[in-house]
């Protein structure tokens, strides 16, 4: 089989310093099924102007802006048997990495900093190393503080939402327009599961009382979030065996409390993190449950979230990747930034031009007359085959523009006559690893793509090719967006030959760019 990607003629090329490096989460997921459901309902002209600089809230936003947060808030007011203080909120962040705390002034200053070398960061975030509401005084401080100092940045805290009922009114006042709350439960006997104690007005409770308040507290966050306007996102840790089948219910609540995105994470557990569900032996989920769960909460009213990275509590850049060595207290403390207002502004509106652009072509992708002017080719006759799972390399911008060997992170797009999908990424060991250490890399992206129907990426070896073709997997060289590469990828491999060959999984001759 040959597969070629044609190059778009109209093709927008990606400004540079909007692209990123590409990291995060593992997995070896299963095909949705064919009825997984479609892309959420549509989202009115308000909320999409509320979200679409939002790389959490907007997974096409995510391709373009960037997000930092500041570690301001050390304490907790609940403890999760998933968490060690030692780390950061596992609840909005990965276990294992510790972030270093910053006072307002100085993560004030650092805004300041990382918004002058990075002019794409539309969003400070509030997230950890424990609860933002349990350090109030902090967290609102350097919310005040970056209001004041850099206007533009939208504010984004995330909780336990224990205390959200006490600070509603100051989080409305400073304007935080996002707020997560991490809900693993609606009912209490699932949450003494996982919440030892809770701490509240001075008192500890334990047991079915403290899941009971936490709850209790959590729907009234909800509430008084949706009246106040706030959009919220919820995150649910999902953990094999104790919240699985319930998280459905979950869904369900926190869409008719009016919920506006639905994250579910999967538990990181392992002995050396020092929780209780590291060492009780507590696993996570397979990328295949996970992507289950997710396909049984379906899209309603509540979109559900795909992109996550679980970053950590100083996470700096875009999603997929990790800045915030470049910004480490030392080096930004030692930084004087003079922010250039007018210069961000420049910024935002030639990414915003930049993503027109690509809308544009994606339209035209997606039109009949686009497939006469050759952007691409009638994909099917005859049989229509379900949903293709293919790999993308990419380092943002709504572009394949990652070679297979610096790959971190493929994403994965669900693919059919109809259109494509983003189910989600899946981190990986990159290939190139200077000439020690690519047998086992490779090892191991085979297995985590083995039930893709083919890989796409900006440039591959003779050898790494060689070898995935060996096992089948097709690999599509292109630097075309994203879409356009993803249709005609599905057209090539829907081709009965090609279909074949690709059921089969034994394609002889698959690729040539
Ligand atoms: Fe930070 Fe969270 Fe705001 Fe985003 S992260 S406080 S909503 S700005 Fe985003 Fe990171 Fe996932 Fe959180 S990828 S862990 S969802
Ligand atoms: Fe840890 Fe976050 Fe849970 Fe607090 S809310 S115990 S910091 S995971």
């Amino acid at each position: 089989m040959v597969i070629r990607n044609r190059p778009m003629s109209s093709l927008p090329v990606l400004p540079a310093g909007h692209q990123g490096t590409a990291k995060a989460s593992q997995g070896n997921c299963k095909c949705p099924s064919a009825d997984a459901p479609k892309p959420a309902t549509s989202i009115d002209a308000r909320t999409l102007a509320r979200i679409e600089k939002h790389p959490c809230y907007s997974e096409e936003a995510h391709h373009f802006y960037a997000r930092m947060h500041v570690a301001v808030a050390p304490a907790c007011n609940i403890q999760c048997n998933f968490c060690n203080r030692k780390y950061d909120c596992a609840n909005e962040s990965r276990p294992g990495v510790v972030s270093e705390l910053l006072t307002p002034q100085e993560a004030a200053h650092k805004v300041l900093v990382v918004a002058e070398r990075i002019p794409q960061m539309t969003v400070v975030g509030i997230a950890g190393p424990g609860d933002p509401l349990a350090n109030p005084e902090h967290t609102f401080e350097t919310f005040e503080r970056i209001a004041a100092q850099a206007p533009d940045l939208k504010l984004c805290l995330s909780s336990n939402g224990l205390a959200v009922p006490e600070h509603i009114e100051r989080i409305k006042a400073l304007n935080v327009d996002h707020v997560t709350l991490t809900i693993n439960m609606i009912d209490p006997d699932i949450g003494m599961e996982i919440y030892p104690w809770v701490h509240f007005e001075r008192r500890r409770y334990r047991g079915r009382e403290a899941s009971e308040l936490l709850h209790q507290r959590q729907m009234e966050s909800l509430d008084l979030l949706r009246k106040a306007d706030i959009l919220v996102k919820v995150n649910s840790v999902l953990i094999p065996g104790i919240n699985d089948k319930h998280l459905v219910e979950v869904n369900r609540t926190i869409r008719e409390k009016g919920a506006f995105l639905h994250n579910i994470m999967p538990l990181i557990s392992a002995p050396e993190h020092g929780t209780v569900f590291g060492l009780r032996g507590q696993r996570g989920p397979t990328q295949a449950e996970l992507t289950a769960v997710q396909d049984a909460c379906g899209e309603g009213s509540v979109k559900m979230m795909r992109h996550c990275r679980q970053c950590r509590a100083d996470a700096v850049g875009l999603l997929g990747e990790d800045r915030s060595q470049e910004f480490s207290k030392e080096k930004v403390l030692a930084s004087v930034p003079s922010l250039d207002a007018s210069k961000r502004l420049q910024e935002r509106e030639s990414i915003e031009l930049f993503r027109e652009q690509i809308r544009k072509a994606e339209r035209l992708v997606d039109s009949p007359d686009g497939i006469e002017d050759g952007i691409g080719e009638p994909i099917l006759s005859g049989d229509q085959p379900g949903p293709l799972l293919l790999a993308v390399a990419s380092k943002g911008g709504g572009l394949v523009n990652q070679h297979f060997g610096h790959a971190k992170e493929f994403q994965i797009y669900a693919v059919d006559a109809v259109g494509s999908r983003f189910v989600g990424h899946r981190k990986v060991d990159h290939y190139c690893q200077g000439g020690y250490g690519e047998e086992a890399a490779f090892s191991g992206i085979a297995e985590i793509l083995s039930d893709c129907a083919a890989v796409i990426v900006s440039r591959i070896g003779a050898s790494p090719r060689q070898k995935l073709e060996k096992l089948g997997l097709p690999v599509i060289e292109s630097n075309n967006l994203i879409k356009v590469a993803l249709r005609e990828a599905f057209g090539e491999l829907s081709k009965p030959q090609a279909a074949a060959e690709a059921s089969e999984g034994k394609a002889e001759d698959p690729v040539l760019a």
